[in-house]
């Protein structure tokens, strides 16, 4: 008889307590450039992150002023296909634009 079942008479014994298993979560982040527009910046805050207007107009000249700046917080694929898809927007017309992420 195993250990366990000699302390419980052979009965299983199930833990019911809620364990919530939380994604590693990563910052994604757009880095400033000399080349890349401001209306492109904001447009692509909107489209691929999803912010109201006021607030991509905030985060881009923060960007601008700071160097870089938050646009939001992902598991890591979603985080990871949004700077893919902020490359790949930025590459077809033309801009330098980079994302990056780092762990939260
Ligand atoms: N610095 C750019 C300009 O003056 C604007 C810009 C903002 C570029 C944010 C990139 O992530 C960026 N046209």
């Amino acid at each position: 008889m195993a250990e366990n079942e000699r302390q419980t008479g052979g009965e299983v014994l199930e833990r019911t307590k809620q364990r919530t298993i939380r994604p590693e979560m990563f910052k994604v982040l757009l880095l400033n450039d000399d080349y890349t527009t401001m209306d492109f910046v904001i447009e692509i805050l909107e489209e691929v992150f999803h912010k109201q207007p006021a607030e991509a107009y905030r985060i881009m000249m923060a960007v601008h002023i700071q160097g870089k700046g938050l646009c939001g917080i992902y598991p890591h694929e979603v985080a990871e296909t949004k700077v893919a898809s902020v490359v790949e927007r930025a590459r077809s017309n033309g801009f330098p634009l980079l994302a990056a992420m780092e762990p939260e």
